[in-house]
């Protein structure tokens, strides 16, 4: 149910069959939500914005320059990592299968 959910989302976001969901969508809506997490909109995400949507240790992984905030950059970059680990076959898109695997439902919390 949850990941139905989270397919229609996508499909909204992309206006593409629920099944897929291209990098480029991926990107766009990591986009999105990286200003959704940014409410102060200085462009960068601290520990407290990130607080509740970002696990602390994923944001440790995420902040790559350690400098204790995460930048659009390396929200991307994050973005762009959990794709490939989802998307096995390289072909650029992930089905519905590869959307519910384990990378593939990291990747939705980040784009979502
Ligand atoms: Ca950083
Ligand atoms: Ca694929």
């Amino acid at each position: 149910m949850r990941l139905y959910s989270c397919l229609n989302q996508l499909n909204s976001a992309c206006s593409q069959p629920p099944t897929n969901c291209s990098k480029t969508t991926a990107q766009q809506a990591g986009a999105t939500k990286f200003g959704a997490l940014d409410p102060d909109h200085d462009g960068t995400i601290d520990t407290k914005e990130a607080k509740g949507a970002l696990p602390k240790r994923w944001f440790k992984k995420v902040d790559t320059d350690s400098d204790g905030t995460v930048d659009k950059t390396e929200y991307l970059a994050a973005i762009e990592a959990a794709f490939k680990k989802a998307d096995p076959d390289g072909d650029g898109t992930l089905d519905a299968k590869e959307l519910s695997s384990k990378s593939g439902q990291k990747l939705l919390k980040l784009i979502q």
